[in-house]
């Protein structure tokens, strides 16, 4: 499948070990990641060649021909809240959100009963792992 992942970038890079152990493992899976420079230790510096413009008009047309989307929502970010908005809405895309426990998760995720979008809370990245398999198995 074509998974579009979503994480934080200028919303902070804290996590980006576990978007890097996220998006490996959709890829070792035989899952395409159009957006796997995410998980990018370097993607800051990396992508600064591009203009927000052009991020922007590439993302969405990712977002548009993508068959799923895994956003990793722990840290607050502004684009990653826009990515799940538009992939549920405008898209059309079913959603994973995977959050850390114990993290304060916005109620415009949490308390969210669109059908398309499922949120699940998380103690380790095995157990993040999985509900990605799960997810994606059920498509
Ligand atoms: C570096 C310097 C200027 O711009 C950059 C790189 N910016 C981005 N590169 C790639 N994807 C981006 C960038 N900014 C936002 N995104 C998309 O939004 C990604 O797909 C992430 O899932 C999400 C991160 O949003 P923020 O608000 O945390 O940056």
């Amino acid at each position: 499948m074509n998974v579009y992942f979503c994480g934080s970038i200028r919303g902070g890079r804290g996590l980006q070990p576990v978007y890097a152990a996220l998006v490996s493992h959709l890829e070792q899976s035989g899952h395409t990641v159009p957006t796997a420079h995410v998980a990018a230790p370097n993607v800051l510096s990396d992508e600064r060649r591009y203009s927000s413009d052009g991020i922007y008009q590439r993302d969405v047309l990712w977002l548009e021909a993508c068959d799923a989307v895994v956003a990793e929502v722990t840290l607050p970010s502004l684009g990653v809240g826009y990515e799940i908005a538009y992939a549920l809405h405008k898209a059309r895309k079913p959603v994973l959100c995977l959050c850390q426990v114990g993290t304060p998760l916005s109620a415009m995720i949490e308390g969210n009963n669109n059908p398309h979008l499922r949120v699940v809370f998380y103690h380790d990245v095995e157990q993040a792992l999985a509900a990605v398999d799960q997810f994606l198995d059920a498509r």
